[in-house]
């Protein structure tokens, strides 16, 4: 069986994957940049359009937690959930906590960053959700270093890219960065940071988002999303006839 993931640096989705593949040392599965990402050709391919997505023998599957899910069914060692139903439920939540209730509205918020006129309708609410969830995180989350369960689990490769996210992208929209004000999630932020696999993956995120920023610096950024958003239209438009 061959895989590969389609994924990028600057994906916090697909850098959640990469660092359970890191832990696991999964060395057989090859990370690619999709060819087409952010082209009508690539919608064609994969409906949902976004990354990460692992091929399985040209058998596609796409969404994070999905693939994530997959990996530790058919490599269950080094678990990376708990060791009684008990836990592995906790280590979803929290593993919830950082897609769900923090990196979607990251994700739906970043925009903003770049946005001429910024929408502080959007602002308020996204980055409000990401405040409050960042302190629900601080009543949950474990205080010895990992996000539960005293040691590496599938909940510290969901919130590594979104603490990496808040820390990084959410201030550029305005909003303060909530980590420093919330005791037991910045102490756990300050700890995972040193853990081999999760500074592996902030390399490839600081990599992609020091690539992104000298894009929108240059304008090439604005340019290509105004190329893409054109190209698909097209395409939507040739679909409708
Ligand atoms: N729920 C998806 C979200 C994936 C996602 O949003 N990926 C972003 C990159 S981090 C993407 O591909 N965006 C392209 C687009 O929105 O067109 C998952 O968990 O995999």
């Amino acid at each position: 069986m061959a895989m590969k993931l389609y994924s990028g640096d600057l994906s916090p989705y697909s850098a959640r994957v990469r660092m359970q593949i890191y832990a696991k040392g999964l060395t057989d599965i090859v990370l690619e940049r999709p060819a087409h990402f952010g082209t009508p050709k690539f919608r064609e391919q994969f409906p949902i359009g976004r990354i990460p997505v692992l091929d399985i023998d040209g058998d596609m599957m796409p969404e994070s937690e999905v693939i994530a899910e997959y990996l530790e069914a058919i490599y269950p060692e080094p678990s990376m959930l708990g060791a009684t139903p008990r836990e592995t439920a906790h280590i979803r939540t929290i593993a919830r906590i950082g897609d769900v209730y923090l990196l979607n509205n990251m994700f739906m918020l970043s925009p903003q960053s770049r946005a001429k006129t910024r929408n502080e309708g959007i602002v308020e609410l996204l980055g409000g959700q990401v405040v409050r969830n960042v302190r629900a995180l601080d009543r949950m989350i474990g205080q010895d270093g990992f996000a539960c369960c005293g040691r590496l689990t599938m909940a510290d490769c969901a919130l590594t890219p979104a603490l990496f996210m808040i820390e990084n992208v959410l201030p550029t929209t305005g909003v303060e960065d909530p980590i420093p004000a919330a005791r037991n999630v910045a102490a756990y932020w300050a700890a995972i940071q040193k853990n081999e696999h999760a500074a592996r993956t902030l390399v490839e995120l600081h990599r992609g988002l020091q690539e992104r920023l000298e894009l929108i610096r240059s304008g090439a950024f604005e340019k290509m999303m105004a190329a893409a958003a054109a190209a698909q239209k097209a395409a939507d438009e040739a679909a409708a006839q």
